[in-house]
């Protein structure tokens, strides 16, 4: 089998997605994930500009030589561009060794190891009873897990905090949206809306929350330290992750389990927090980390140190980035929990994949491959709109992590 032809589709069905399409002298075609969010076109010019010359006349099936050529091989390594360019591609080659096998890629990975890929859905709202009306919607719906973020008073916007009970999302057409931050605001609205969360909602649901990288290490070990008593499945990204020195004051002060990994786009941005114990849940992405190759790599070195796999899923990577959550999920031994927001009916249109949700669960199904089709057509009648994520400013008018 070789590679013949290969190329990228933007399109805005609903949101900007950006999919490599490779294409084999077999008739065969894999699909990759190629969004970065804000930042579409960069990965769509790397991989027509860089890439996708080099895949020509290529053996599809040699996923792991091609990895390290693509990696090694541009000199200039990593980065979340460099690093989601590769990622599609390995997402396209084992979606396609798949179909060759005519297997679903979580047979390629192992095989299932549970019964479904439970996740968590996101439960937000403007004050603390909207954020909990909202998770008595996903309780409904049959979700375990629920993540809870709510409006700050005083703040005009938070963020998490969306435009209607299924959807968030954060990304605007036209220039950036300006956001305003107060530490102490939201240092003391947090743990009212978890309290109240155990009061009404009861202790069989799991409670998590989304920090969004805006707190210094003290800051955030005394949130850890103050949602103690709520009993959390997880605080994610309490501190930017890139002060990975910064997670070790927060674990000596706190037993509130901590997850990291959203910006992550190598193994070496996750290995002292894994071998430290630094971190409960990696929450690596597996279209930014390049893939499902350097994913389980990431998986195993975890499962060594006791740390458990806990995706990044949101809805601006496109459903085959979440194809390839779930078919890992299933198949990893130290799976923990998986992110999981809704795409709209307009993305799942262009979209159409065997993936089903039931139970609280994610089940990736027994179609070959990914089980992630793009419909062309529908996609054409989306077009690419320029968008940006927001910026985030003190009340002082200083520049904080969004
Ligand atoms: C999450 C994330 C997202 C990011 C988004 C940025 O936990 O799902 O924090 O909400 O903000 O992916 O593009
Ligand atoms: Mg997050």
């Amino acid at each position: 089998m070789k590679i013949v032809d290969a190329k990228v589709v933007v399109c805005s069905p609903g949101r900007n997605f950006a999919t490599l399409k490779v294409i084999t002298d077999e008739g065969a075609h894999g699909l990759g994930d190629a969004t970065l969010n804000g930042r579409e076109l960069a990965v769509a010019s790397y991989l027509t500009d860089h890439v996708i010359p080099l895949l020509l006349g290529r053996d599809p099936s040699r996923i792991e030589d091609l990895w390290h050529e693509l990696h090694k091989g541009a000199y200039w390594r990593g980065g979340p561009v460099t690093m989601s360019a590769i990622g599609a591609v390995d997402l396209a080659l084992w979606d396609l060794k798949g179909k060759a096998l005519d297997t679903p890629v979580h047979n390629l990975l192992g095989g299932a190891a549970r019964r479904g890929v439970t996740v968590y859905g996101h439960a937000n709202g403007t004050d603390v009873d909207a954020a909990l009306d909202a998770a008595r919607g996903y309780l409904d719906l049959g979700y375990e897990a629920v993540r809870l973020q709510c409006g700050v008073p005083g703040l005009d916007r938070t963020y998490g905090v969306g435009r209607g009970d299924l959807y968030y999302e954060p990304a605007q057409e036209g220039m950036p949206l300006q956001e305003t931050w107060s530490t102490d605001a939201y240092l003391r609205m947090v743990p009212e809306l978890f309290a109240a969360a155990r009061d009404q909602l009861g202790w069989e649901v799991r409670l998590l929350h989304d920090v969004h990288h805006r707190l210094t290490p003290i800051e955030a070990a005394r949130l850890g330290k103050s949602l103690e008593d709520y009993g959390l499945t997880w605080l994610e990204d309490a501190v930017p992750a890139e002060l990975q020195e910064g997670f070790r004051l927060v674990r000596q002060h706190t037993t509130t389990p901590l997850a990291v990994g959203e910006v992550f786009n190598r193994i070496t941005d996750c290995h002292t927090l894994i071998t430290e114990q630094l971190i409960d849940y990696i929450r690596v992405t597996p279209a930014h980390i390049g893939g499902l190759t350097p994913l389980l790599r990431v998986a195993h070195l975890a499962e060594l140190y006791h740390v458990r796999t806990g995706c990044h899923g949101p809805t601006d990577l496109s459903p085959v980035n979440l194809a390839a959550s779930a078919h890992f999920g299933l198949a990893v031994h130290n799976f923990g929990l998986q992110e999981y927001m809704r795409h709209t009916p307009e993305t799942d249109a262009v979209f159409p994949h065997a993936y089903t949700f039931a139970d609280g669960m994610l089940h990736p199904g027994d179609a070959p491959g990914l089980g992630v089709d793009l419909d062309e057509d529908a996609a054409a009648a989306h077009p690419y709109r320029p968008a940006y994520l927001p910026v985030n400013r003190k009340l002082d008018g200083t520049v904080h992590s969004w």
